[in-house]
């Protein structure tokens, strides 16, 4: 049975990854920095909690990451921990750097003294790309980040890259671009729409406020973006590959994709340089508002799979609209469980 460890394992990819190399007969092991908050809603969701070995290991911490890669060699380590919040490495740049590039270069330097053979998977983005240079992108596009997160990643990713050239390691980068899920963190904006605009048709909430609707992004579904890195990590040959859909979709159609699946249609405005748009009632159902806004923006990124598709066969199923569909679903879905819930307590 191969030995595996996930870090990031309370994340959204973490739980997805656990449960394939779960089906495919590895042994997983989940890292997980310690917290006094021990809850593992996605594993639990997943109904794999009790099948994943948790052990700690921060990132931050030199000594924790050396122990437990000496003590275990892995066969393969997936390194998806990360502060991967965009909007927050501009308030917590030296964390993020710190977990995000050194935390990285903690794990290689370990498996280079003790774990040579160990297979290490690193989560490259496409907020490389930033400010694109090439359309679509793909493998070979130049970076060009545009924020303390995504320079964060560019040192991963080259010193990954460096330590596979150097020490002849088998380390491959997965440069993906956004994908989602039902599981995703409120913070991102795909499930902060699709919670708002589900509180909305509950009653719950009268409005989604929201940042910049100009920006696109190439969304894809994260299960099957799960399964590419598996793919990557078993391919002979380690290489770099670029996971997408290949389309690219703004804020604001991600929002009136949304709000659709309700049955509300959304007329646009804009007033005193912020956009809100209102419902047929002429009730105000988005406004934007510059909190939400980041100091310098990746306005627009779509992404070529071809290489992926070529190489390991490799191709996404689900594309924009069936991905709101599948998010507005599960989220109605929950949303009407936990009213029922209270209502019972209430009742009881
Ligand atoms: P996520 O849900 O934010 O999960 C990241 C995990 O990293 C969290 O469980 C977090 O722990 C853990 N973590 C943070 N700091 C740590 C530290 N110091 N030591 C150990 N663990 C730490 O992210 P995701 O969406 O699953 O993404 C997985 C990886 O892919 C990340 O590296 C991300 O940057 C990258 N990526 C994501 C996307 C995307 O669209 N999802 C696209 C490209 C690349 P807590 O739970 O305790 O906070
Ligand atoms: O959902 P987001 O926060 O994702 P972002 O910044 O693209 O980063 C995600 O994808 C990356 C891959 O490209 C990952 F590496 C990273 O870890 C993360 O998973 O924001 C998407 C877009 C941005 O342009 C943002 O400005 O949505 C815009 N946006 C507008 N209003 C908002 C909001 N983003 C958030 N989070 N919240 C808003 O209210």
């Amino acid at each position: 049975m191969k030995k595996v460890l996930i870090t990031g394992i309370r994340g959204q990819d973490g739980a997805y990854l656990a449960k394939l190399l779960l089906e495919e007969g590895y042994e997983v092991y989940g890292a997980d920095r310690r917290s006094s908050d021990a809850s593992y809603w996605r594993l639990e969701k997943l109904k794999i909690k009790d099948k994943v070995k948790i052990i700690y290991m921060d990132l931050l911490e030199d000594s924790n990451v050396a122990e437990v890669i000496r003590e275990h060699r892995f066969d393969q380590i997936y390194n998806l921990a990360a502060q991967s919040f965009v909007h927050a490495s501009f308030k917590q740049p030296i964390l993020t750097s710190n977990v995000n590039s050194l935390g990285v270069l903690r794990i290689l330097e370990a498996i280079r003294m003790f774990s040579k053979d160990t297979k290490f998977y690193q989560a490259s983005t496409s907020e490389l790309f930033g400010k694109v240079i090439e359309i679509p992108q793909k493998e070979t596009t130049p970076f060009y980040p545009r924020s303390p997160y995504g320079v964060s990643k560019l040192f991963a990713h080259w010193i990954t890259v460096n330590y596979r050239e150097a020490y002849d390691m088998f380390n491959v980068c997965g440069i993906l671009f956004n994908h989602e899920s039902p599981l995703r963190s409120i913070e991102f904006v795909t499930k902060k729409v699709v919670n708002s605009v589900s509180k909305i048709k509950l009653g719950l909430l009268e409005k989604l406020e929201i940042g910049n609707i100009e920006a696109k992004r190439d969304w894809g579904y994260a299960p099957e973006y799960v399964y590419g890195m598996y793919l990557m990590m078993n391919h002979n040959v380690p290489e770099d590959f670029v996971l997408a859909t290949g389309e690219s979709h703004s804020v604001k159609e991600l929002i009136e994709k949304a709000f659709s699946f309700i049955d509300m249609y959304l007329r646009w405005e804009e007033k005193d340089g912020r956009f809100i748009a209102l419902d047929k009632n002429g009730n105000i159902r988005v406004v934007t508002d510059k909190q939400y806004y980041r100091p310098s923006e990746v306005d627009f990124l779509v992404g070529d799979y071809s290489k992926a598709k070529n190489v390991l066969g490799w191709e996404p199923k689900v594309k924009f609209d069936k991905l709101i569909e599948i998010m507005m679903t599960e989220e109605l879905k929950e949303l009407e469980k936990l009213r029922r819930n209270e209502n019972t307590i209430l009742q009881g």
